[in-house]
């Protein structure tokens, strides 16, 4: 008995000797060797302790460990992506790494090393020691303490298509560093770490979330309009050059010709007018974003030229006069965001005619206009518009039942104008409605006890001459979170209903003549 047991323990362990570097499944046994010389620099607090006591020898099933499963052959090695993110902990002091360990991972596609602390390269060593890896294309550096070096010698990794260098200790004049970036597609330098991160997610739905993405980031960075960055390097498709201080006019010195469709320069402090010549006439732009600068006049139109064009954000400068028509009407927008200028005009003209418009916001301008009641039966409508943002301008007229028509309205916002009469019944329409702000007009009248979008989130209406009961508007809104009736003429008791919400977290009713308790 005890002899037989002995031999297929002895089989068996035979077996998987023989099996190891051939099992399309299992880590190839240099990769694991590799990984256990890495592991105690990066198993502070114990985070890796899985890696070879629990989860055996098939590295591939280590966490932080990706593998490509269809890799035969032995050349270039079956690890691809290595997460080694916080590994490390905060707070345990700068070190320096020892780039020879990770030369044996031939395969490696993409590596994270972000939130570990790590200050550089162990002496002689450089992060060109890493460009023996020439399959990887993904190498995040976030949220360490390299340092200016380091991206003087990026260019060496040639392969390299993404770099996240944000929140590490770079600082100074960019001139230099240019030829470090001549493989990399995606240039984002963005500033520092307290800003918060992509405002203009917000506005949308969150799927411009990617776009957007830092890829490269620096640390206060100042200087001019980098021109450079975009002449000597036409393979660039994203210019992030967010949050810095970039100062002086947006100029180029000769007609650009490059793949650039997308370029981020808001939050710096560029100002003068928009060029408005030819040098600006980038046909391959898809997104540009100018906002928060100090741009002054103007919207020049060959923006309206730019016919790939769909997400333009000019907010948060001091841009005067009127807005060109056919930014709203004939562009190819889907966003157009010119919030908070000094821009003036009628504008209604033109959002009746939107055509492709998605999201419209005006918000915080001067703009001034009537709304036109029309024939419902006949007229065309801005069908495409899911959120619209007047606020904060000088509208006026009562609101019109052909907003009952734009049939995919996530958010309407029409707050601070002068709008009067009634909310109308056709209101009751909206399905898809989760935003309604229309606090600070002159509304008069009930709202219509219909009003019960299944999906409606958040409802402004103070500050305005609303009047009579809470009838059943809103009785079923499972999804309400913010309920603003104050400063209103509301009468009677206020309904049970109030207190069936079940995701109400705000409510408002002060500065009304409503009588009764708010049911908890
Ligand atoms: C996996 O390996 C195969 C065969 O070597 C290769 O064609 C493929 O590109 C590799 N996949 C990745 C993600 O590296
Ligand atoms: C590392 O990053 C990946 C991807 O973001 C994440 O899933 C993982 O939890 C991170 N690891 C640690 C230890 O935080
Ligand atoms: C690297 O890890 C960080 C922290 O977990 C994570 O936010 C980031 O998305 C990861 N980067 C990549 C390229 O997966
Ligand atoms: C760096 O790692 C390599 C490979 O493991 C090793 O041969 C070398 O001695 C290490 N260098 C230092 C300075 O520790
Ligand atoms: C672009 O390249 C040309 C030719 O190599 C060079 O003369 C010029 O100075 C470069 N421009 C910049 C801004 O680096
Ligand atoms: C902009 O460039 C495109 C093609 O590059 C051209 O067709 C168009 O006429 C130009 N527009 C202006 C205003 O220069
Ligand atoms: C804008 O579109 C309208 C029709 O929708 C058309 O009549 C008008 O000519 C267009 N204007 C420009 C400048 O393309
Ligand atoms: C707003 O426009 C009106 C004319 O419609 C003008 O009288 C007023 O000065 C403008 N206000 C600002 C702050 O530009
Ligand atoms: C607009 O909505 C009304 C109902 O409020 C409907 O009678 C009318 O047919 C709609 N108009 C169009 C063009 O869809
Ligand atoms: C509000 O509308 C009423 C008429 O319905 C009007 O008398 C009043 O002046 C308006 N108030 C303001 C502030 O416009
Ligand atoms: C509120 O409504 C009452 C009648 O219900 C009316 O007498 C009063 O003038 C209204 N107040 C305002 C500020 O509109
Ligand atoms: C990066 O290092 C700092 C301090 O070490 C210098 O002040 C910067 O001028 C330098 N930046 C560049 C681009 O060389």
């Amino acid at each position: 008995m005890m002899e037989s047991k002995w031999v297929w323990f002895i089989i068996i362990g035979v077996m998987l000797s023989v099996l190891e570097d051939s099992l399309t499944d299992a880590c190839l046994k240099h990769e694991r060797v590799a990984l256990l010389h890495l592991k105690p620099f990066f198993n502070h607090f114990n985070y890796l302790y899985k890696w070879d006591e629990e989860k055996g020898w098939d590295c591939c099933r280590w966490e932080g460990v990706e593998c490509n499963t269809t890799t035969t052959t032995t050349t270039t090695g079956r690890l691809i992506r290595l997460s080694l993110n916080s590994t490390r902990g905060y707070n345990m002091g700068d070190w320096y790494l020892n780039a020879s360990l990770f030369h044996p991972f031939k395969g490696l596609n993409s590596l994270n090393l972000s939130y570990n602390s790590i200050a550089g390269f162990l002496e002689n060593q450089g992060i060109e020691k890493l460009s023996r890896l020439d399959n990887l294309e993904t190498l995040d550096l976030s949220y360490n303490s390299w340092r200016n070096n380091t991206l003087f010698h990026m260019g060496a990794l040639s392969s390299l298509k993404t770099l996240n260098f944000r929140g590490n200790l770079v600082e100074g004049n960019l001139l230099h560093i240019q030829e470090a970036f001549s493989s990399v597609k995606t240039l984002s330098l963005q500033g520092q770490l307290s800003d918060p991160d992509n405002e203009l997610v917000k506005v949308g739905n969150g799927n411009f979330l990617p776009y957007l993405s830092p890829k490269v980031q620096l640390k206060a960075i100042s200087g001019t309009f980098p021109v450079w960055s975009l002449e000597n390097n036409t393979k660039l498709q994203e210019l992030v050059l967010k949050g810095n201080s970039f100062r002086g006019h947006l100029s180029f010195s000769s007609a650009p010709n490059f793949d650039l469709s997308l370029m981020d320069m808001s939050d710096n402090k560029l100002q003068g007018q928009i060029p408005s010549n030819n040098m600006f006439n980038f046909s391959t732009f898809e997104m540009l974003f100018l906002s928060k600068n100090a741009f002054e006049g103007n919207i020049p139109p060959c923006l309206n030229g730019m016919k790939d064009l769909s997400f333009l954000d000019l907010s948060n400068n001091h841009l005067s006069g009127r807005v060109p028509q056919e930014l709203i009407m004939n562009s190819s927008f889907s966003i157009l965001r010119l919030s908070n200028n000094n821009l003036c005009g009628n504008v209604v003209p033109a959002i009746l005619k939107a055509n492709k418009l998605r999201n419209l916001y005006l918000d915080g301008n001067n703009f001034s206009g009537e709304m036109p009641n029309v024939d419902v039966s006949t007229f065309r409508f801005p069908t495409s518009l899911q959120e619209i943002d007047l606020s904060n301008n000088k509208l006026y007229g009562k609101l019109p039942r052909w907003i009952g028509n734009i049939s995919y309205l996530e958010r309407l916002a029409l707050s601070n104008n002068n709008f009067e009469g009634c909310i109308p019944m056709e209101f009751c329409n909206l399905n898809t409605l989760e935003f309604l702000q229309l606090s600070q007009n002159n509304l008069s009248g009930s709202i219509p006890s219909c009003f019960n979008p299944p999906n409606i989130e958040h409802v402004h209406l103070h500050g305005n001459r609303l009047s009579g009961p809470l009838s059943f508007a809103l009785y079923n809104s499972s999804s309400l979170v913010t309920l603003d009736l104050g400063g209103n003429n509301l009468t009677g008791t206020i309904p049970k209903w109030i207190g069936t919400l079940s995701s109400l977290s705000v409510l408002f009713l002060r500065a009304n003549h409503l009588q009764g308790r708010i049911p908890i």
